[in-house]
């Protein structure tokens, strides 16, 4: 379980709030975004965690696309399923980058929720991760974080790095 909008501390951010805000149409969808949450985790990302849902919420949906960047947010990981609008309408009220994880339900194979994620019009772009991709998700956000110029991203980008190594070590360990 997870406790919503409870920030996770950093183990190393000297940043006082969450970077990354992730969110999600139903807490149904936190079993698939996790994931997300578990990637920032280990790169000791400070995140904040919500349920926000485009179509039953959609005051507090803008509220929170309006406020997540004067809040300190840099990066939203914005997951649904179904007819997704919630990444697409985050990205409609903020200007800070949207990574869309495409949540599967149990009809479509989560192609609806890609196709409602990955199709969104010029000038308003969501970056979407694979169907239930939410751990790409994290590491994507991680990335942003770590483009920076500040000490932080250049403490990212060095974590980056050596999980790259883990990555090749493991697949040689597979005999790849
Ligand atoms: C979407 O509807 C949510 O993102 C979720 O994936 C789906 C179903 O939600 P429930 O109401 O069944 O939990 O908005």
């Amino acid at each position: 379980g997870f406790s919503i909008g409870t920030p996770v501390p950093a183990s190393s951010s000297s940043v006082a709030g969450p970077l990354v805000g992730i969110v999600m149409g139903s807490d149904s969808d936190w079993p698939v975004m996790q994931a997300a949450a578990d990637a920032l985790a280990e790169f000791g990302v400070s995140v904040e965690v919500d349920v926000v849902s485009a179509h039953r919420q959609p005051e507090k949906m803008v509220a929170y696309g309006r406020s997540a960047a004067e809040r300190g947010l840099r990066v939203i990981v914005a997951g649904a399923g179904g007819a997704a609008h919630l990444p697409g309408m985050l990205a409609a009220v903020t200007v800070l980058p949207v990574i869309g994880v495409p949540v599967p339900l149990a009809h479509l194979d989560g192609l609806d929720s890609l196709l409602s994620i990955v199709q969104m019009p010029a000038g308003v772009p969501v970056a979407t991760v694979s169907v239930g991709g939410a751990r790409n998700a994290g590491l994507l956000a991680v990335r942003i974080l770590a483009s920076g110029a500040d000490d932080d991203a250049a403490r990212l980008r060095t974590a980056m790095a050596a999980f790259q190594v883990d990555l090749r070590d493991q697949a040689t360990a597979k005999g790849e």
